[in-house]
């Protein structure tokens, strides 16, 4: 049997809550900047993350529900300053603080590293925005703690395809039966697990009614000391926090 040797986390809704507060928030702001009455609200932004990637959910948005807008003749560019104006706008929230680490994510990156653990990111969003929210919040030499960031569009297909873990694994030299992938989503998990990775899924308001049937463990949050998780499916034991010793049981 192989040895656990990395945890590779997703960033979005399991590293950070970005989605509702963070990227929706930045998409808006680069609505009203092109001058168009789009809004994302709340719940319509929870039908629009069934598609990952912020270029992407742009285009699913535009085609699908938005049957009567005037498509420029170049769409793709149209998306991409779109999504270059959105990005600068996340960036900045990010760097007000608007966005914190979800509980016990600190924790268990520090209990990982003390346990000699690689760690590496594996994430649908642009670079940039990983590298602003590592810094924000864990400072800027947190961004040397993990061996790789595998991130936005170096890989031909987005979460749910298996291809950004494939291209970590490949990156990384490691077997997927030597990782652990933490995830927040049926698109991050079917990714993960189409790669063979174990996962465990730590779910958030999007995405707690989702089909995680292929996950390992799925519980609400990673969990404190005397604030731990709720277990929504599999096996816990006696654990009440997700740290090393729990990881290394679920893999083993
Ligand atoms: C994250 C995403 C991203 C973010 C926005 O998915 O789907 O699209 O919503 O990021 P996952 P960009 O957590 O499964 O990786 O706008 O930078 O694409
Ligand atoms: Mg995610």
């Amino acid at each position: 049997m192989s040895k656990l040797k990395a945890l590779l986390f997703d960033i979005d809704g399991t590293i950070a809550d970005t989605e509702r507060d963070g990227h929706r928030v930045a998409f808006n702001q680069a609505f009203a900047d092109a001058g168009l009455d789009w809004d994302w609200d709340v719940a319509l932004y929870g039908q629009l993350l069934t598609v990952s990637g912020g270029k992407e959910r742009l285009r699913y948005f535009i085609e699908q529900w938005k049957p009567g807008f005037e498509q420029p003749d170049d769409l793709d560019s149209f998306i991409r300053e779109l999504h270059r104006a959105k990005t600068r706008h996340y960036l900045a929230l990010l760097e007000q603080g608007a966005i914190p680490l979800r509980p016990g994510v600190e924790r268990l990156l520090k209990d990982a590293r003390a346990s000699g653990l690689r760690l590496a990111i594996v994430t649908t969003t642009t670079p940039e925005n990983v590298t602003a929210l590592l810094g924000s919040t864990l400072g800027a030499d947190s961004i040397g703690w993990f061996d790789l960031i595998a991130a936005g569009d170096i890989v031909p297909g987005k979460k749910p395809a298996p291809d950004i873990y494939h291209y970590a694994l490949d990156h990384l030299d490691l077997k997927a039966t030597e990782c652990l992938a933490l995830e927040d989503s049926d698109n991050g998990l079917l990714s993960s697990t189409g790669a063979g990775i174990k996962t465990i899924v730590t779910v958030n308001d999007y995405t707690r009614q989702q089909n995680f049937s292929g996950a390992a463990v799925v519980v609400d949050q990673l969990g404190e000391p005397g604030a731990g998780f709720e277990l929504i499916a599999g096996d816990a034991s006696e654990a009440t926090i997700v740290d090393v010793a729990f990881l290394r049981r679920i893999f083993s």
